[in-house]
Protein backbone atom coordinates (compact mmCIF):
# COMPACT_ATOMS: atom_id res chain seq x y z
CA UNK A 1 0.00 0.00 0.00
CA UNK A 2 1.20 3.58 -0.89
CA UNK A 3 2.85 5.37 2.01
CA UNK A 4 1.56 8.91 3.20
CA UNK A 5 3.95 11.36 2.13
CA UNK A 6 5.59 12.54 5.68
CA UNK A 7 5.23 16.24 4.60
CA UNK A 8 1.21 15.56 4.44
CA UNK A 9 0.70 14.25 7.36
CA UNK A 10 -0.16 16.90 10.23
CA UNK A 11 2.20 17.72 12.57
CA UNK A 12 0.32 16.54 15.65
CA UNK A 13 0.87 13.26 14.31
CA UNK A 14 4.69 13.49 13.98
CA UNK A 15 5.17 15.23 17.57
CA UNK A 16 7.00 12.19 19.12
CA UNK A 17 9.03 12.22 16.30
CA UNK A 18 10.01 15.98 16.98
CA UNK A 19 12.82 16.02 19.43
CA UNK A 20 13.07 19.72 19.82
CA UNK A 21 10.63 22.77 19.63
CA UNK A 22 12.44 24.40 17.27
CA UNK A 23 12.18 20.82 14.70
CA UNK A 24 8.29 21.25 15.42
CA UNK A 25 7.64 24.57 14.09
CA UNK A 26 10.37 24.33 10.70
CA UNK A 27 8.07 20.83 10.62
CA UNK A 28 4.66 22.83 10.87
CA UNK A 29 6.10 25.59 8.71
CA UNK A 30 6.93 22.83 5.72
CA UNK A 31 3.50 21.34 6.38
CA UNK A 32 1.51 24.43 6.24
CA UNK A 33 3.68 24.96 2.86
CA UNK A 34 3.30 21.58 1.71
CA UNK A 35 -1.10 21.79 2.20
CA UNK A 36 -0.82 25.47 0.79
CA UNK A 37 0.43 24.10 -2.24
CA UNK A 38 -1.18 20.96 -2.63
CA UNK A 39 -4.30 23.40 -2.15
CA UNK A 40 -3.05 25.58 -5.38
CA UNK A 41 -2.54 22.52 -7.50
CA UNK A 42 -5.51 20.13 -6.73
CA UNK A 43 -8.16 22.25 -5.86
CA UNK A 44 -8.65 24.40 -9.01
CA UNK A 45 -9.63 20.96 -10.91
CA UNK A 46 -10.80 19.06 -8.03
CA UNK A 47 -14.00 17.45 -8.63
CA UNK A 48 -15.89 15.64 -6.21
CA UNK A 49 -15.84 11.84 -6.30
CA UNK A 50 -18.94 10.35 -6.68
CA UNK A 51 -21.08 8.45 -3.72
CA UNK A 52 -22.51 5.43 -4.56
CA UNK A 53 -24.49 2.72 -2.97
CA UNK A 54 -23.45 -0.57 -4.52
CA UNK A 55 -25.59 -2.91 -1.90
CA UNK A 56 -29.08 -2.37 -1.98
CA UNK A 57 -30.32 -5.02 0.40
CA UNK A 58 -30.08 -3.03 3.22
CA UNK A 59 -32.07 -1.86 6.46
CA UNK A 60 -34.46 0.92 4.68
CA UNK A 61 -33.88 4.33 6.16
CA UNK A 62 -37.47 4.28 6.94
CA UNK A 63 -36.43 2.03 9.65
CA UNK A 64 -33.44 3.99 10.98
CA UNK A 65 -36.14 7.08 11.40
CA UNK A 66 -38.31 4.43 13.10
CA UNK A 67 -35.62 3.68 15.65
CA UNK A 68 -34.62 6.94 16.64
CA UNK A 69 -38.14 7.94 17.16
CA UNK A 70 -38.52 5.11 19.58
CA UNK A 71 -35.49 5.78 21.37
CA UNK A 72 -36.71 9.62 21.55
CA UNK A 73 -40.08 8.44 22.84
CA UNK A 74 -38.28 6.34 25.93
CA UNK A 75 -36.61 9.33 26.81
CA UNK A 76 -38.15 12.32 29.47
CA UNK A 77 -38.86 15.91 28.67
CA UNK A 78 -35.46 18.06 28.42
CA UNK A 79 -32.97 15.94 27.96
CA UNK A 80 -30.79 14.60 25.02
CA UNK A 81 -28.49 11.55 24.14
CA UNK A 82 -25.19 11.91 22.13
CA UNK A 83 -24.67 9.09 20.69
CA UNK A 84 -20.74 8.81 19.11
CA UNK A 85 -19.39 6.76 16.17
CA UNK A 86 -16.28 4.13 16.69
CA UNK A 87 -12.79 5.94 16.61
CA UNK A 88 -10.18 4.73 14.11
CA UNK A 89 -8.00 2.84 15.98
CA UNK A 90 -3.98 2.99 14.94
CA UNK A 91 -2.27 -0.20 13.80
CA UNK A 92 1.27 1.80 13.77
CA UNK A 93 2.51 4.92 12.33
CA UNK A 94 0.05 5.65 8.84
CA UNK A 95 -2.27 2.30 8.86
CA UNK A 96 -4.93 2.26 10.62
CA UNK A 97 -7.15 -0.76 11.67
CA UNK A 98 -9.98 -1.57 9.47
CA UNK A 99 -12.59 0.53 10.33
CA UNK A 100 -16.02 -0.87 12.06
CA UNK A 101 -18.49 1.53 13.00
CA UNK A 102 -20.11 0.99 16.34
CA UNK A 103 -22.88 -1.27 16.68
CA UNK A 104 -25.37 1.56 18.56
CA UNK A 105 -24.33 3.93 16.01
CA UNK A 106 -25.15 1.57 12.97
CA UNK A 107 -28.39 0.55 14.52
CA UNK A 108 -29.58 4.27 14.06
CA UNK A 109 -28.20 5.52 11.36
CA UNK A 110 -26.65 2.94 8.77
CA UNK A 111 -23.48 5.78 8.89
CA UNK A 112 -20.75 3.92 8.36
CA UNK A 113 -17.84 6.51 8.46
CA UNK A 114 -16.00 7.85 11.70
CA UNK A 115 -15.80 10.97 13.21
CA UNK A 116 -19.46 11.33 13.39
CA UNK A 117 -22.26 12.11 16.37
CA UNK A 118 -25.71 11.41 16.64
CA UNK A 119 -27.57 13.94 18.81
CA UNK A 120 -31.20 13.20 19.59
CA UNK A 121 -32.98 15.77 21.42
CA UNK A 122 -36.58 14.71 23.18
CA UNK A 123 -38.02 18.74 22.98
CA UNK A 124 -36.22 19.75 19.42
CA UNK A 125 -33.87 22.43 18.54
CA UNK A 126 -34.96 25.15 15.98
CA UNK A 127 -32.45 25.34 13.48
CA UNK A 128 -33.10 27.83 10.17
CA UNK A 129 -36.68 27.82 11.28
CA UNK A 130 -37.18 24.07 11.36
CA UNK A 131 -37.93 22.30 14.84
CA UNK A 132 -35.72 19.14 14.67
CA UNK A 133 -35.48 16.21 17.53
CA UNK A 134 -32.36 14.09 15.54
CA UNK A 135 -29.59 15.78 14.05
CA UNK A 136 -26.22 14.12 12.73
CA UNK A 137 -22.73 15.22 12.95
CA UNK A 138 -20.25 14.09 10.34
CA UNK A 139 -17.44 15.09 8.71
CA UNK A 140 -17.25 17.86 5.80
CA UNK A 141 -16.17 16.12 2.67
CA UNK A 142 -12.20 16.33 1.93
CA UNK A 143 -11.88 15.65 -1.78
CA UNK A 144 -7.46 14.92 -0.99
CA UNK A 145 -8.61 13.03 1.79
CA UNK A 146 -10.92 10.57 -0.06
CA UNK A 147 -8.16 10.43 -2.69
CA UNK A 148 -6.70 8.42 -0.26
CA UNK A 149 -9.11 6.67 1.98
CA UNK A 150 -12.21 6.47 -0.17
CA UNK A 151 -15.89 8.52 -0.62
CA UNK A 152 -17.81 8.99 2.59
CA UNK A 153 -20.66 10.78 2.69
CA UNK A 154 -20.79 14.63 4.25
CA UNK A 155 -23.78 16.09 5.78
CA UNK A 156 -25.93 16.70 2.38
CA UNK A 157 -25.18 12.51 1.35
CA UNK A 158 -25.82 11.72 4.66
CA UNK A 159 -29.36 13.86 4.90
CA UNK A 160 -30.32 12.31 1.01
CA UNK A 161 -29.10 9.05 1.34
CA UNK A 162 -29.81 7.96 4.51
CA UNK A 163 -32.80 9.99 5.29
CA UNK A 164 -31.66 11.99 8.38
CA UNK A 165 -33.74 15.60 8.80
CA UNK A 166 -30.38 17.65 9.33
CA UNK A 167 -27.11 16.78 9.23
CA UNK A 168 -24.30 19.40 10.37
CA UNK A 169 -20.42 19.74 10.23
CA UNK A 170 -18.82 17.26 12.72
CA UNK A 171 -16.73 19.72 13.61
CA UNK A 172 -19.66 22.40 15.15
CA UNK A 173 -20.78 19.58 17.55
CA UNK A 174 -18.93 21.23 20.62
CA UNK A 175 -20.50 24.70 19.89
CA UNK A 176 -23.75 22.97 19.21
CA UNK A 177 -23.58 21.41 22.63
CA UNK A 178 -22.62 24.49 24.31
CA UNK A 179 -25.60 25.72 22.93
CA UNK A 180 -28.26 23.11 23.69
CA UNK A 181 -26.80 21.60 26.60
CA UNK A 182 -28.57 24.52 28.78
CA UNK A 183 -32.21 23.38 27.87
CA UNK A 184 -31.02 19.85 29.10
CA UNK A 185 -31.42 18.50 32.42
CA UNK A 186 -30.62 15.04 31.35
CA UNK A 187 -27.95 13.51 29.06
CA UNK A 188 -28.26 10.08 27.41
CA UNK A 189 -24.80 8.30 27.12
CA UNK A 190 -23.78 5.11 25.12
CA UNK A 191 -22.01 3.67 28.60
CA UNK A 192 -21.57 5.99 31.32
CA UNK A 193 -18.03 7.90 30.88
CA UNK A 194 -15.78 6.15 32.68
CA UNK A 195 -12.65 6.44 30.76
CA UNK A 196 -11.44 9.23 28.53
CA UNK A 197 -12.90 9.63 25.00
CA UNK A 198 -11.62 11.98 21.78
CA UNK A 199 -13.87 14.67 21.20
CA UNK A 200 -12.81 17.82 19.04
CA UNK A 201 -12.21 20.69 21.91
CA UNK A 202 -11.42 23.45 20.21
CA UNK A 203 -10.76 23.95 16.05
CA UNK A 204 -11.17 21.32 13.26
CA UNK A 205 -8.12 19.44 13.80
CA UNK A 206 -7.20 19.24 17.21
CA UNK A 207 -8.10 16.22 19.10
CA UNK A 208 -7.52 16.23 22.76
CA UNK A 209 -8.26 13.33 24.98
CA UNK A 210 -10.74 14.70 27.82
CA UNK A 211 -12.78 12.72 30.08
CA UNK A 212 -16.17 13.65 28.23
CA UNK A 213 -18.34 13.56 31.64
CA UNK A 214 -15.91 16.20 33.14
CA UNK A 215 -16.20 18.63 30.06
CA UNK A 216 -19.75 18.06 29.98
CA UNK A 217 -20.18 18.87 33.67
CA UNK A 218 -18.61 22.09 32.96
CA UNK A 219 -20.97 23.38 30.57
CA UNK A 220 -23.89 22.42 32.87
CA UNK A 221 -23.15 21.75 36.42
CA UNK A 222 -26.67 19.79 36.93
CA UNK A 223 -26.52 17.52 34.55
CA UNK A 224 -27.69 14.08 35.23
CA UNK A 225 -26.05 11.57 33.28
CA UNK A 226 -28.26 8.05 31.92
CA UNK A 227 -27.16 5.62 29.85
CA UNK A 228 -28.11 5.02 26.34
CA UNK A 229 -27.60 1.27 26.56
CA UNK A 230 -30.96 -0.24 28.52
CA UNK A 231 -33.17 1.50 25.59
CA UNK A 232 -31.02 0.52 22.65
CA UNK A 233 -30.22 -3.10 24.32
CA UNK A 234 -34.34 -3.50 24.63
CA UNK A 235 -34.86 -2.30 20.88
CA UNK A 236 -31.85 -4.15 19.52
CA UNK A 237 -33.13 -7.45 21.51
CA UNK A 238 -35.61 -7.65 19.14
CA UNK A 239 -35.30 -8.15 15.09
CA UNK A 240 -37.37 -6.83 12.42
CA UNK A 241 -38.15 -9.08 9.13
CA UNK A 242 -35.05 -7.33 7.09
CA UNK A 243 -32.64 -7.56 10.46
CA UNK A 244 -33.91 -11.53 10.01
CA UNK A 245 -33.22 -11.48 6.56
CA UNK A 246 -29.85 -9.80 6.62
CA UNK A 247 -28.98 -11.96 9.53
CA UNK A 248 -30.01 -15.57 7.69
CA UNK A 249 -27.66 -14.03 5.03
CA UNK A 250 -24.60 -14.34 7.12
CA UNK A 251 -25.80 -17.22 8.82
CA UNK A 252 -26.37 -18.77 5.24
CA UNK A 253 -22.76 -17.45 4.07
CA UNK A 254 -21.24 -19.00 7.21
CA UNK A 255 -22.30 -22.45 6.92
CA UNK A 256 -21.42 -22.60 3.17
CA UNK A 257 -17.76 -21.63 5.18
CA UNK A 258 -18.13 -24.66 7.72
CA UNK A 259 -19.29 -27.24 5.11
CA UNK A 260 -16.47 -26.25 2.64
CA UNK A 261 -13.73 -26.70 5.50
CA UNK A 262 -15.21 -29.84 6.62
CA UNK A 263 -15.20 -31.21 3.30
CA UNK A 264 -11.45 -29.96 2.79
CA UNK A 265 -10.09 -31.23 6.15
CA UNK A 266 -7.07 -33.79 5.90
CA UNK A 267 -4.63 -34.93 8.36
CA UNK A 268 -1.53 -32.85 8.32
CA UNK A 269 -3.34 -29.60 7.52
CA UNK A 270 -2.67 -26.47 9.58
CA UNK A 271 -5.31 -24.75 11.43
CA UNK A 272 -4.71 -21.59 9.65
CA UNK A 273 -5.63 -23.39 6.38
CA UNK A 274 -8.77 -24.76 7.71
CA UNK A 275 -9.47 -20.88 8.49
CA UNK A 276 -8.66 -20.24 5.12
CA UNK A 277 -11.21 -22.17 3.33
CA UNK A 278 -13.69 -20.96 5.82
CA UNK A 279 -12.70 -17.18 5.40
CA UNK A 280 -12.61 -17.76 1.51
CA UNK A 281 -16.17 -18.83 1.11
CA UNK A 282 -16.91 -15.81 4.13
CA UNK A 283 -15.60 -13.18 1.37
CA UNK A 284 -16.72 -15.24 -1.86
CA UNK A 285 -20.76 -15.07 -0.59
CA UNK A 286 -20.32 -11.19 -0.19
CA UNK A 287 -19.53 -11.20 3.65
CA UNK A 288 -17.60 -7.78 4.27
CA UNK A 289 -15.87 -9.46 7.49
CA UNK A 290 -15.80 -12.00 10.27
CA UNK A 291 -18.38 -11.14 13.05
CA UNK A 292 -15.52 -12.01 15.81
CA UNK A 293 -11.73 -13.54 14.67
CA UNK A 294 -12.18 -17.39 13.94
CA UNK A 295 -11.62 -19.89 15.96
CA UNK A 296 -9.85 -23.07 14.69
CA UNK A 297 -8.21 -25.28 17.31
CA UNK A 298 -7.39 -28.82 16.83
CA UNK A 299 -6.94 -31.19 19.47
CA UNK A 300 -6.23 -29.62 23.18
CA UNK A 301 -6.47 -26.18 21.45
CA UNK A 302 -10.25 -27.16 20.75
CA UNK A 303 -10.66 -27.19 24.78
CA UNK A 304 -9.19 -23.39 24.79
CA UNK A 305 -12.27 -21.07 24.62
CA UNK A 306 -11.58 -18.43 22.64
CA UNK A 307 -8.02 -19.88 21.03
CA UNK A 308 -7.59 -17.66 17.86
CA UNK A 309 -3.88 -18.77 16.86
CA UNK A 310 -4.72 -21.15 14.43
CA UNK A 311 -0.92 -21.92 13.86
CA UNK A 312 -0.89 -25.61 15.21
CA UNK A 313 -0.85 -28.76 12.77
CA UNK A 314 -3.47 -31.12 12.90
CA UNK A 315 -2.95 -35.25 12.72
CA UNK A 316 -5.66 -37.57 11.86
CA UNK A 317 -6.86 -38.89 14.87
CA UNK A 318 -7.17 -35.42 16.36
CA UNK A 319 -10.65 -32.86 16.47
CA UNK A 320 -10.94 -29.49 15.64
CA UNK A 321 -13.25 -27.33 16.88
CA UNK A 322 -13.80 -24.41 14.34
CA UNK A 323 -16.15 -21.39 15.77
CA UNK A 324 -16.57 -18.86 13.18
CA UNK A 325 -19.11 -16.51 11.60
CA UNK A 326 -19.45 -14.04 9.11
CA UNK A 327 -20.44 -10.78 9.34
CA UNK A 328 -22.68 -9.24 6.33
CA UNK A 329 -23.96 -5.66 6.14
CA UNK A 330 -23.24 -5.33 10.02
CA UNK A 331 -25.24 -8.51 11.04
CA UNK A 332 -23.06 -11.63 12.55
CA UNK A 333 -23.50 -15.28 12.51
CA UNK A 334 -21.98 -17.68 15.11
CA UNK A 335 -21.53 -21.36 14.29
CA UNK A 336 -19.37 -24.12 15.90
CA UNK A 337 -19.23 -27.25 14.31
CA UNK A 338 -16.55 -29.97 15.82
CA UNK A 339 -14.96 -32.38 13.31
CA UNK A 340 -12.26 -35.13 13.34
CA UNK A 341 -9.69 -34.49 10.94
CA UNK A 342 -9.70 -37.79 10.04
CA UNK A 343 -13.22 -37.57 8.81
CA UNK A 344 -14.63 -40.42 11.55
CA UNK A 345 -15.00 -39.85 14.94
CA UNK A 346 -13.26 -42.11 17.46
CA UNK A 347 -15.53 -44.26 19.93
CA UNK A 348 -14.55 -41.65 22.97
CA UNK A 349 -14.69 -38.48 20.81
CA UNK A 350 -18.64 -40.15 19.44
CA UNK A 351 -19.44 -40.21 23.16
CA UNK A 352 -18.51 -37.03 24.18
CA UNK A 353 -20.15 -35.48 20.82
CA UNK A 354 -23.44 -37.42 21.40
CA UNK A 355 -23.60 -35.75 24.85
CA UNK A 356 -23.02 -32.22 23.34
CA UNK A 357 -25.85 -32.97 21.05
CA UNK A 358 -28.36 -34.25 23.50
CA UNK A 359 -27.42 -31.28 26.04
CA UNK A 360 -27.64 -28.88 22.47
CA UNK A 361 -31.26 -30.40 21.31
CA UNK A 362 -32.43 -30.09 25.21
CA UNK A 363 -31.00 -25.91 25.57
CA UNK A 364 -32.93 -25.36 21.88
CA UNK A 365 -35.90 -26.94 23.04
CA UNK A 366 -35.99 -24.71 26.14
CA UNK A 367 -35.74 -21.64 23.53
CA UNK A 368 -39.20 -20.71 23.74
CA UNK A 369 -40.88 -17.07 24.26
CA UNK A 370 -40.96 -16.39 27.79
CA UNK A 371 -38.97 -18.92 29.07
CA UNK A 372 -36.32 -16.91 31.62
CA UNK A 373 -33.19 -16.56 29.74
CA UNK A 374 -31.38 -19.21 32.06
CA UNK A 375 -33.84 -21.92 30.36
CA UNK A 376 -31.17 -22.87 27.79
CA UNK A 377 -28.59 -23.31 29.81
CA UNK A 378 -30.24 -25.18 32.72
CA UNK A 379 -31.25 -28.03 30.17
CA UNK A 380 -28.09 -28.28 28.30
CA UNK A 381 -25.91 -27.87 31.60
CA UNK A 382 -28.51 -30.81 33.04
CA UNK A 383 -27.48 -33.08 30.60
CA UNK A 384 -23.81 -32.72 30.38
CA UNK A 385 -23.97 -33.22 34.15
CA UNK A 386 -26.21 -36.62 34.14
CA UNK A 387 -23.80 -38.02 31.58
CA UNK A 388 -20.74 -36.72 32.45
CA UNK A 389 -21.96 -38.79 36.21
CA UNK A 390 -22.62 -42.20 34.19
CA UNK A 391 -19.31 -41.78 32.67
CA UNK A 392 -17.51 -41.38 35.55
CA UNK A 393 -16.02 -38.00 34.16
CA UNK A 394 -16.95 -36.10 37.67
CA UNK A 395 -18.83 -37.78 40.70
CA UNK A 396 -20.59 -34.92 41.50
CA UNK A 397 -23.17 -32.67 39.40
CA UNK A 398 -21.50 -29.45 40.88
CA UNK A 399 -18.24 -30.17 38.95
CA UNK A 400 -19.84 -29.95 35.60
CA UNK A 401 -18.58 -26.65 35.39
CA UNK A 402 -14.94 -27.96 35.39
CA UNK A 403 -15.51 -29.35 31.80
CA UNK A 404 -18.75 -26.82 30.56
CA UNK A 405 -17.10 -23.60 31.77
CA UNK A 406 -19.25 -21.15 29.73
CA UNK A 407 -23.07 -20.40 29.35
CA UNK A 408 -25.28 -21.64 26.87
CA UNK A 409 -26.53 -19.03 24.92
CA UNK A 410 -26.08 -15.25 24.10
CA UNK A 411 -28.31 -13.00 22.36
CA UNK A 412 -26.92 -12.39 18.30
CA UNK A 413 -27.09 -9.76 15.96
CA UNK A 414 -24.84 -6.69 15.21
CA UNK A 415 -22.68 -8.14 17.46
CA UNK A 416 -21.81 -11.74 18.56
CA UNK A 417 -22.26 -11.36 22.20
CA UNK A 418 -25.46 -8.78 20.87
CA UNK A 419 -27.16 -6.28 23.03
CA UNK A 420 -30.41 -7.25 24.79
CA UNK A 421 -32.20 -7.40 28.75
CA UNK A 422 -31.13 -11.31 29.70
CA UNK A 423 -35.14 -11.30 30.13
CA UNK A 424 -37.76 -13.55 29.28
CA UNK A 425 -36.73 -14.89 25.98
CA UNK A 426 -38.67 -12.78 23.14
CA UNK A 427 -40.53 -13.49 20.29
CA UNK A 428 -38.18 -12.42 16.80
CA UNK A 429 -34.85 -12.21 18.96
CA UNK A 430 -32.26 -14.22 17.90
CA UNK A 431 -29.89 -16.61 20.83
CA UNK A 432 -26.93 -19.14 20.15
CA UNK A 433 -27.64 -22.23 21.84
CA UNK A 434 -23.76 -23.56 22.52
CA UNK A 435 -23.14 -26.03 24.81
CA UNK A 436 -19.75 -27.77 25.29
CA UNK A 437 -17.50 -30.30 26.91
CA UNK A 438 -14.01 -29.58 27.31
CA UNK A 439 -11.25 -32.29 28.30
CA UNK A 440 -7.77 -30.89 29.18
CA UNK A 441 -4.81 -32.85 29.47
CA UNK A 442 -4.05 -33.70 32.74
CA UNK A 443 -8.23 -33.45 34.02
CA UNK A 444 -8.73 -35.63 36.72
CA UNK A 445 -10.60 -38.30 34.90
CA UNK A 446 -9.38 -41.38 33.14
CA UNK A 447 -6.85 -39.76 30.49
CA UNK A 448 -9.13 -41.84 27.35
CA UNK A 449 -10.49 -38.66 27.69
CA UNK A 450 -7.92 -36.12 27.23
CA UNK A 451 -8.08 -33.37 24.54
CA UNK A 452 -11.25 -33.87 23.90
CA UNK A 453 -13.23 -30.20 22.86
CA UNK A 454 -16.41 -30.30 21.65
CA UNK A 455 -19.25 -27.66 21.16
CA UNK A 456 -21.75 -27.59 19.01
CA UNK A 457 -23.44 -23.79 18.51
CA UNK A 458 -26.22 -23.25 16.32
CA UNK A 459 -28.39 -19.75 16.06
CA UNK A 460 -32.17 -19.82 17.06
CA UNK A 461 -34.95 -17.23 16.31
CA UNK A 462 -37.47 -17.83 19.23
CA UNK A 463 -41.02 -17.35 17.64
CA UNK A 464 -44.35 -17.53 19.02
CA UNK A 465 -44.70 -21.59 17.63
CA UNK A 466 -40.88 -22.44 19.08
CA UNK A 467 -37.44 -22.32 18.07
CA UNK A 468 -36.21 -22.07 14.96
CA UNK A 469 -32.91 -23.46 13.67
CA UNK A 470 -31.24 -20.33 11.49
CA UNK A 471 -27.79 -22.96 10.69
CA UNK A 472 -30.27 -26.10 10.83
CA UNK A 473 -29.18 -26.72 7.27
CA UNK A 474 -25.21 -27.47 8.69
CA UNK A 475 -24.87 -31.17 9.29
CA UNK A 476 -24.78 -31.67 13.30
CA UNK A 477 -25.08 -35.57 13.90
CA UNK A 478 -21.89 -37.38 13.93
CA UNK A 479 -23.21 -39.22 11.06
CA UNK A 480 -23.88 -36.89 9.29
CA UNK A 481 -21.08 -34.59 9.75
CA UNK A 482 -19.00 -37.74 8.79
CA UNK A 483 -21.23 -38.26 5.55
CA UNK A 484 -20.39 -34.37 4.53
CA UNK A 485 -16.75 -35.25 5.34
CA UNK A 486 -16.58 -38.00 2.64
CA UNK A 487 -17.90 -35.44 -0.18
CA UNK A 488 -15.21 -33.79 -2.34
CA UNK A 489 -13.88 -30.10 -1.65
MN1 LIG B 1 -21.27 -17.92 20.52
Amino acid sequence: MPALDVWMRPPSQRLCECVDKKRYFVDMLRFLLATLLALCTVAPMAAQFAVEIHDTDGIPTATYHMRRLRVLESMPARSAAVILAADVRNRQNDVDYEFRQSSNFLYLTGFPYPDAALVLLRDGVTLNGNVYREILFVRERKREREQWTGVEMGPDEAMSMLGIDTALPFSSLPDRLKEWLPEVDTLYLPSLPTKSVRVPLVGKNLYVDVDLKKQLQKLRTTLEFKMTMPILAALREVKDADELRLMQKAIDVSMAGHRATMRAARPGMKEYELEAVMEYEFKRGGAEDVGYPSIVGSKYNACILHYTANRRRTAAQELVLADCGAEYHGYTADITRTFPMSGRFTQDQRTIYSIVLEAQDSGIAAARAGAPFRATHEAAKNVVARRLMELGIISDVADVKKYFMHGTSHYLGLDVHDAGTSGPLKTNSVITVEPGVYIPEGSACDKRWWNIGVRIEDDILITDEGPVNMSGALPRRAEDIEALMTQEP
